[in-house]
């Protein structure tokens, strides 16, 4: 099952009356716009006069477990998704990212394919399991080298290497003890953080320290379709908390080894509207804001958690112990926002003495379907884009974004002549892109884009099923061949405007 319909599934929950927001929160929440069309023609008029800022970095996204394969070579341990996709009937046909798309052999190619394109940033993922194969100790030069000479490239190629410390590949040695939900993983985390950076942080300027940290803890922890393939909520509180402290933890290692590097973490984003103007609904689209989208956030720039649930923070239920508000702080250098799509809210009531759970949060969520649907469901919803964008540029006082994740599942390959006319991806870009500059123009400090994906690759839980890539991936051979996507991109990237 696709994860995010999943998550729709799961966190419609029953329940009383909810407890309005604060004002701020309700303020700041995306107008309800039913029957808003995906390209109105005023997202139409904004492509022919987006422009975006002068050095803007066009860039791409992958991560390590989606594209390195190689899960074994030059000592690299197991990880929790090498684990989780080894397990039979888990993942969709049984796919697993033991080979992938190769790119820990064929990063050069790679590389060469990104400049000839014209991009301006990669962003990839280190896989903990290869500086540390226990999670613990030693550090496995070899891997370490494999980063040292991947980034080299990048640089001579005049790409910006942009990397994520972690993308959901956790050493299974430390799951085994616990996983995310043990704290003693914080103090584990900040330790890789400290390798890596010691031994890139000369050559890294941009550093994302977590990757959609809201996704791997619920789905891993909460929901189980994701590793290490848990269902337990108290679960995620606990492991969302240890991540919470580990951000804050490694945040400051960093800092001291590599003070001009530029650390932030990559979150995923859904703009939440609320489905009737009621101010039940919008206080249920602002809770579920506080969950989704700021919970790994607020923690970091304000030291607290955002008021996700009717009844209170749960703080015992988090494991949170006094100073946690001081460690978990961050001043973050940047904020990475990943968007695929929409959630529309209304209020589910709560009964007082409702357990701490997905029923204590007292929303409803449904996405979007007004949009086109891409073939893995997700509505195509361009202004989102510009809400999600506008929404946290207001609550945070305009702090640097970039998008470390935007993109779409379409399956189309090669015709008879061997091209991609992968037409709907252009026009998702098309669309999203218009949007983006529109939010730049209104104020937004956006420096980078990442399209996810560079290629084809690992789905998760979907296997190879669902094709992000502005590249397709021939798993047979594996061969790479530009979709016409591809080349849109370049152009764009070449010329810093939408054609
Ligand atoms: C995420 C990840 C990516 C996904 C992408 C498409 O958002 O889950 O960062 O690894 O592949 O989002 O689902």
């Amino acid at each position: 099952m696709n994860r995010r319909k999943f998550l729709l599934g799961t966190l419609s929950v029953a329940g009383a009356a909810s407890v309005p927001q604060s004002a701020r929160a309700l303020e700041s929440l995306p107008a309800a716009v039913p029957g808003q069309p995906n390209m109105t023609p005023a997202v139409a008029a904004e492509v022919g006069r987006a422009t975006f800022p002068k050095n803007f970095l066009w860039g791409s996204a992958t991560a390590s477990y989606q594209v390195e394969g190689a899960w074994k070579a030059d000592g690299k341990g197991e990880s929790v998704w090498d684990r989780f996709a080894h397990t039979p009937s888990i993942i969709k046909g049984a796919a697993t990212g033991d080979v992938a798309c190769d790119q820990y052999n064929l990063y050069r190619q790679d590389i060469a394919l990104m400049q000839r394109l014209g991009l301006k940033s990669y962003r990839f993922s280190i896989a903990w399991p290869r500086i540390q194969p226990k999670g613990t100790g030693a550090v496995n030069e070899k891997g370490l080298d494999h980063y040292k000479r991947l980034t080299d490239a990048l640089l001579a190629a005049g790409i910006r290497p942009m990397c994520t410390l972690y993308h959901w590949d956790l050493p299974q040695a430390l799951e085994d003890k616990g996983g995310w939900p043990n704290r003693e993983t914080a103090a584990h985390f900040t330790e890789y953080a400290q390798i890596v950076t010691k031994a890139l942080g000369d050559r890294i300027p941009s550093w994302a320290i977590f990757n959609e940290p809201w996704v791997f803890t619920m789905l891993g922890y909460g929901q189980g379709i994701h590793a290490p393939g848990k269902q337990d909520f108290g679960l995620f509180l606990k492991a969302s908390h240890t991540v919470n402290v580990a951000q804050g933890e490694a945040f400051r290692a960093m800092k001291a080894v590599a003070p001009q590097a530029k650390i932030g973490s990559a979150f995923s984003m859904s703009p939440a509207a609320p489905r009737t103007d009621s101010t039940e609904d919008k206080a249920a689209a602002a809770r579920f804001h506080a969950m989704n989208n700021i919970w790994f956030v607020e923690t970091a720039l304000r030291g607290k958690y955002p008021e996700a649930f009717v009844h209170g923070v749960p703080y015992e239920a988090l494991g949170f112990e006094p100073g946690d508000e001081k460690r978990m702080r961050a001043p973050l250098d940047w904020m990475g926002i990943n968007y695929y799509n929409r959630s529309i809210l209304s209020a589910e009531p709560v009964a007082a003495g409702t357990p701490v759970g997905f029923a204590a949060m007292g929303y409803n969520q449904s996405r979007g379907m007004e949009g086109p649907i891409t073939d893995n469901g997700w509505e195509v919803w361009p202004r989102g884009i510009y809400d999600i964008v506008m929404q946290i540029t207001r609550e945070y006082d305009r702090p640097v974004m970039e998008i470390t994740e935007n993109g779409c599942a379409y399956g189309d390959g090669p015709d008879v002549t061997g091209r991609i006319p992968d037409q709907q991806r252009i026009d998702f870009y098309r669309g999203h892109l218009a949007e983006l500059a529109r939010a730049v123009r209104d104020g937004a400090d956006v420096r980078g884009y990442h399209a996810w994906s560079l290629m084809d690759n690992f789905e998760w839980a979907e296997g190879y099923s669902q094709r992000f890539g502005m590249v397709y991936v021939d798993y047979r051979d594996q061969r790479r061949i530009v979709k016409d996507s591809g080349h849109w991109y370049s152009r764009v990237a070449k010329t810093n405007r939408l054609s």
